[in-house]
């Protein structure tokens, strides 16, 4: 299962197509709005998400609630779209007074327009705007709920935003997803979550940006998933690829990732039990699910940071691109802190890659097909 995406930020619409999907997934549109506003929402987020109220429209691939095995298209209207005919028509001239031309640091402005020619950056910021991940969140509710059927849960908390962060992370087993989207941050101690606020609020007031880090994780996944041995089977880097595709996102770690590299190897490693009805147990989890590019069947856990927003109140130096003279980077309406948003945009992402990498063990034709395979693959585990 895979997916691509089109639509700019201030264009029509956004648009998914899902392909490889297999057939008999339930899907209803009211399921995807839900994963769409879990993204909307959040402490932090800027002026734009009170116009927005992402809802989708099936297109194709779906009748009477499954899907039959074709291409799924989905597509959320941009509602902000109707105050930007001037500057996004898809014909006619532009209005040369809305032209951007103060690349804002940190963003893809300055690459963009280096890499494609343009002389003006709205043609790079457009698309590059994290505004596309409502149809990543969109594709990847499909596959969420192909998982759904294989027994598989995709859970996600923030545990760190600027200078404030969550002391002890639970387990991904342990966590009520509910709970967790009741929190403004989306972190599950309420404690920390005030503080987490009042971070986002002195940050706004300063015309300020924050990042991040958060925890996206998959309970309920079978052993073996993935390959050890080609590159491109391995699990840890396929995660890996696609939550580093996510905008912002500057650093991923598996399990205790980082961590790791200063402790022995007995700390590090998770010792291998038996117990007689359960089969083999795992005491620890530090590899975070996975070992040689494979799932080991205890919950995959990534750990993402994401960098602030680089638009800011308080713009940093730039220079203008018609005259190279200094000025400050362009301010755009935007968001203080995304990263409760940015957690549900990585379930979407992990999800698609467990998806497929579930499709690859267990065939890709039919939710049926899958789950026979599945089952004579848990048969044959030892117990
Ligand atoms: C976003 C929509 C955007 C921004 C944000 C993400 O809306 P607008 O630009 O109209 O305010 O809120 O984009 C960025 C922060 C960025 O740097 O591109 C969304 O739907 O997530």
């Amino acid at each position: 299962m895979r997916y691509v995406t089109a639509g700019e930020s201030h264009g029509r619409a956004l648009v998914a197509i899902v392909s490889d999907v297999p057939a008999g997934v339930p899907l209803d549109a009211a399921a995807i709005d839900r994963d769409l506003a879990r993204r909307q929402h959040g402490y932090g987020r800027g002026g734009r998400m009170a116009i927005e109220r992402d809802a989708v429209q099936i297109l194709s691939g779906v009748r009477f609630g499954r899907t039959i095995g074709s291409p799924v298209a989905l597509v959320i209207a941009n509602r902000d779209w109707d105050q930007w005919l001037d500057v996004m028509a898809v014909s006619g001239e532009p209005n040369p007074r809305a032209r951007v031309t103060a690349p804002r640091p940190g963003h893809a402005d300055l690459a963009g327009v280096l890499r494609i020619g343009a002389d003006d950056v709205r043609d790079v910021l457009e698309r590059a705007s994290a505004r596309e991940t409502a149809a990543r969140v969109a594709a990847g509710a499909v596959a969420k709920s192909l998982l759904a059927e294989l027994g598989v849960r995709v859970v996600s908390f923030v545990t760190r935003i600027g200078g404030v962060a969550l002391e002890t992370e639970p387990d991904p087993r342990e966590v009520d997803q509910s709970a967790v989207d009741g929190s403004p941050v989306r972190c599950p101690d309420e404690g920390v979550s005030a503080a987490m606020q009042a971070e986002i609020d002195a940050a706004r007031a300063d015309g300020e940006s924050l990042g991040g880090v958060f925890v996206v994780a998959a309970v309920g996944v079978v052993p073996g998933l993935g390959g050890y041995a080609e590159a491109g089977q391995r699990l840890d880097a396929r995660i890996g690829s696609a939550i580093l595709s996510i905008p912002a996102i500057k650093g991923v770690e598996i399990g205790d990732g980082f961590a790791s590299a200063s402790r022995p190897g007995s700390a590090v490693h998770d010792s291998i039990l038996y117990e007689e009805g359960r089969g083999i147990v795992r005491p620890t989890n530090r590899a975070g699910g996975i070992e040689g590019g494979m799932t080991n069947g205890e919950p995959v856990v990534v750990r993402a940071a994401m960098k602030p927003i680089p638009t800011l109140m308080r713009p940093l130096p730039s220079v203008d691109l018609d005259t190279m003279k200094p000025v400050d980077a362009a301010k755009e309406r935007s968001d203080v802190c995304a990263v409760p948003a940015a957690a549900v945009v990585a379930e979407a992402e992990l999800a698609m890659v467990l998806a497929d990498a579930y499709q690859d063990a267990f065939g890709r034709r039919s939710v049926a097909e899958m789950r026979e395979a599945l089952e004579r693959f848990r048969d044959g585990l030892p117990r």
